[in-house]
């Protein structure tokens, strides 16, 4: 069956049929101009005598060129870096008794969706691999309309309130003056921002965490951030955190390759997407809950509406009521993950907003935003944007319309119309908003329930693993090291003082300076000049709890520990053993990871039973940072004539240095002679230090190098580095 039909999935996927209106294939087809008049010359444009000026009246070369100056449309604001992919939603029905939502209730009806992944700071063409927050935008075309939700990697946000949000942007992105750093937070405006808003230091420690360059938008957590409500059918709300959970895990790369990735191939992420979905490795999440009873909003030692907060798994475990699989590359980048238009104000009944101030504005934000982005109040005509669900209203004409309405009436109240398009009543799938009960002042202000910054910042930094929390402090040496203003510098670690005293001391060692004694009072920390400043003083909490594995990724006992998908190097050259290279092979792939074999050259490499191996990637054009481990089959000559290629060492030095698993099989070995790690390896350590050396056939040898890479990394090792 032919990838992109509609029907490819079994399932019966409406958005697919919906998109399938709108696509074109040219094969077997004339070329024409956009009037549909057939071209004869699409080489030469029209001029007068064959060395003479162009004329004016060549409407093909007009029509060509204007098309192509006019290509381009303003990337997104923030998020613009970014990939998608199509796929489903199916519910198990455990969420029904929460939410109306039609989408939710039956596990056999499945909901067509469209994620697009992102960064956020980077302009459209930066690297995948920057330290940064990944988007984790969810479209779900529903019976009954759109719902989107627009998420993150990280489970909280740096600010409070929306008002604050064009600033911190403003910090992070590259420096207005000479527009650098590209895609990098390591530079004065964002310390400078980040050290005066108290309020970011939990997301900041998830900044500066390993979750912000992650291995792959496969295995990455996804979480709504906001409270959200769930509307039961007879209009009872309960409280909800979103989360997606990856079946793959949640794994990242260490800073080091993530520096080399952005160099070897800033597409790392689109690649490894596009590619897994290519294989038919779908990607999967589970969607999980947190739901809190709406008699339980003050229970907690956090403001519920307080995006800077999460809510600890160990206080309300996560439900999973379903599961997503990307199953279908896009057709066209343009038109579909260019122009898709998320909201998070796009709810269907049965899901609702709370009043988090940061949620609030980003219900302006979105589509206003689309207004510049895509030019017009239609795009939710843009193909990738429409609803599968029936659409009638007197919204009318602008820029682009598609649609032809008919009939004189475009007003409601009409009797000429017949009163139609009709109102739906509440029992008829009507959007009622939850009816909260609101009776309050007029104010510009904070609650004092969202002054305690610091609390959950220490949660997730004591709750992470040594090498984890070593990674965060390294993180704070490299971006603050990049800082040029001294008192920034100082005034940031005044806030880690707080969130952990060695933490703090640890960076300013590495800064050469000193953690101050108490933190620098910020500057008005984008509260109002006539607030009653010690009200908003940062408060600190004592948390109901302390420590949660959840928050970390090698504590996390849920975490999987599957090599699915996992991609592994065979480092050969002529002469490989080719037994050496099937029995592993075949171990690796019964476990669905992938091979490929790298070559001294770029096609083919003869096997020591003279049979040609497919060479997938010349050693010249690749690193071990692309990779999850590495295996050096067995055969002399190979092995020696890979001893020469500095690349196959560096790569094999670099795959130590990032605590990779690796394999050598009998003469294989002696390629490890040539590495500067052999040193460190005897034959009592070599096994825990993840370099499993013996022979493929009769050892455990591919048992051994499968467990290594289900533990992701061989952390012991970087203690020793
Ligand atoms: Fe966004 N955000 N955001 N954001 N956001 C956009 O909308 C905005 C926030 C998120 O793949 C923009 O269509 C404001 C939180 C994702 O197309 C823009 C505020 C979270 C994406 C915008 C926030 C997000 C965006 C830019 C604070 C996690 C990419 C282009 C009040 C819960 C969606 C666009 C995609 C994109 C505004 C805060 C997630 C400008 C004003 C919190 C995943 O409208």
């Amino acid at each position: 069956m032919k990838k992109n039909d509609a029907n490819s999935d079994g399932a019966e996927n409406k958005k697919q049929h919906d998109l399938a209106r709108n696509k074109s294939d040219g094969t077997d087809q004339f070329m024409t101009t956009d009037q549909g008049v057939k071209i004869n010359d699409d080489n030469n444009s029209l001029k007068a005598g064959e060395r003479g000026p162009s004329l004016l009246e060549d409407f093909i070369l007009r029509e060509k060129i204007t098309h192509f100056d006019h290509e381009r449309i303003p990337e997104r604001i923030v998020h613009a870096r970014g990939s998608a992919a199509h796929g489903y939603f199916q519910p198990n029905a455990d969420a029904s008794t929460y939410s109306k939502a039609g989408f939710l209730q039956d596990p056999n009806a499945i909901t067509p969706v469209f994620v697009r992944f992102s960064t956020v700071a980077g302009f459209r063409g930066s690297t995948d691999l920057a330290r940064d927050v990944r988007g984790f935008a969810v479209k779900f075309y529903t019976e009954e309309g759109n719902f989107d939700l627009v998420g993150n990697n990280i489970p909280v946000f740096f600010i409070q309130d929306a008002s604050k949000f064009p600033d911190l942007i403003h910090a992070v992105k590259p420096e207005p003056h000479n527009e650098i750093p590209q895609a990098a937070s390591a530079h004065d405006t964002f310390w400078d921002f980040i050290s005066l808003m108290p309020e970011s230091m939990h997301m900041v420690m998830w900044a500066m965490s390993d979750r912000a360059i992650p291995r792959s938008y496969r295995m990455m957590e996804g979480f709504g951030v906001h409270t959200f409500r769930l509307i039961d059918k007879n209009n009872k709300s309960n409280f909800v955190k979103f989360h997606w959970k990856p079946k793959l895990g949640t794994h990242a790369v260490v800073w080091d390759e993530a520096v080399k990735i952005s160099g070897n191939d800033p597409d790392f992420h689109r690649r490894d997407l596009w590619e897994a979905i290519e294989n038919g490795s779908f990607p999967e999440w589970e969607l999980g809950v947190q739901v809190i009873p709406e008699a339980d909003e003050h229970k907690y030692d956090f403001d519920l509406l307080d995006p800077t907060k999460l809510v600890p798994e160990e206080l309300v475990p996560v439900t999973i009521i379903g599961k997503m699989v990307l199953n279908r590359n896009p057709d066209n980048f343009f038109a579909e993950t260019e122009q898709v238009a998320f909201h998070p104000g796009h709810v269907v009944p049965g899901i609702d907003f709370t009043n988090d101030p940061l949620l609030q504005g980003r219900l302006f934000s979105y589509t206003d935003t689309q207004l510049s982005r895509l030019g017009s109040p239609n795009f939710h005509e843009i193909p990738i944007n429409r609803t599968i669900a029936p659409m009638h209203n007197n919204q009318r004409d602008g820029h682009m319309r598609q649609e032809i309405n008919t009939g004189r009436v475009s007003y409601f109240p009409n009797s000429l119309g017949g009163g139609c398009p009709y109102q739906a009543k509440i029992a008829e799938g009507g959007f009622a908003s939850f009816n909260e009960r609101i009776d309050a002042r007029k104010v510009r202000e904070r609650s004092e329930s969202f002054s305690d910054h610091f609390s959950q910042a220490k949660l997730f930094f004591e709750s992470q693993t040594e090498v984890e929390q070593q990674h965060i402090i390294n993180a704070f040496r490299f971006e603050l090291s990049k800082v040029e203003t001294p008192e920034i510098r100082t005034r940031m670690l005044g806030l880690l003082s707080q969130v952990d005293k060695g933490l703090a001391q640890k960076v300013a060692a590495n800064l050469g300076i000193a953690v101050p004694d108490k933190p620098e009072k910020p500057m008005n920390k984008g509260i109002g000049a006539d607030a009653d400043q010690n009200k908003h003083e940062p408060k600190a909490v004592k948390a109901a709890v302390q420590k949660s594995d959840a928050l970390s990724m090698i504590n996390n006992k849920t975490n999987s520990k599957t090599i699915e998908s996992r991609v592994v190097a065979f480092l050969c050259s002529d002469g490989v053993d080719s037994q050496s290279v099937n029995a592993m092979k075949a171990a690796l792939e019964k476990e669905k990871a992938v091979v490929k074999i790298i070559g001294t050259n770029a096609t083919a490499i003869t096997g020591s039973d003279t049979k040609k191996i497919k060479v997938d990637h010349n050693l010249l054009t690749v690193s071990s940072v692309l990779f999850d481990a590495v295996f050096i089959p067995a055969g002399k000559a190979s092995a020696e004539a890979l001893g020469k290629e500095e690349k196959a060492i560096e790569f094999l030095n670099d795959a130590y240095k990032h605590c990779k698993a690796i394999a050598a099989d009998k003469e294989g070995i002696t390629l490890l002679n040539h590495t500067n790690f052999i040193l460190k390896l005897s034959d009592e350590n070599s096994k825990e230090n993840g370099v499993f050396t013996n022979e493929v056939p009769k050892s455990n040898l591919p048992q051994d190098f499968i467990e290594a890479m289900g533990n992701h990394r061989v952390w012991k090792r970087e203690n020793s580095l």
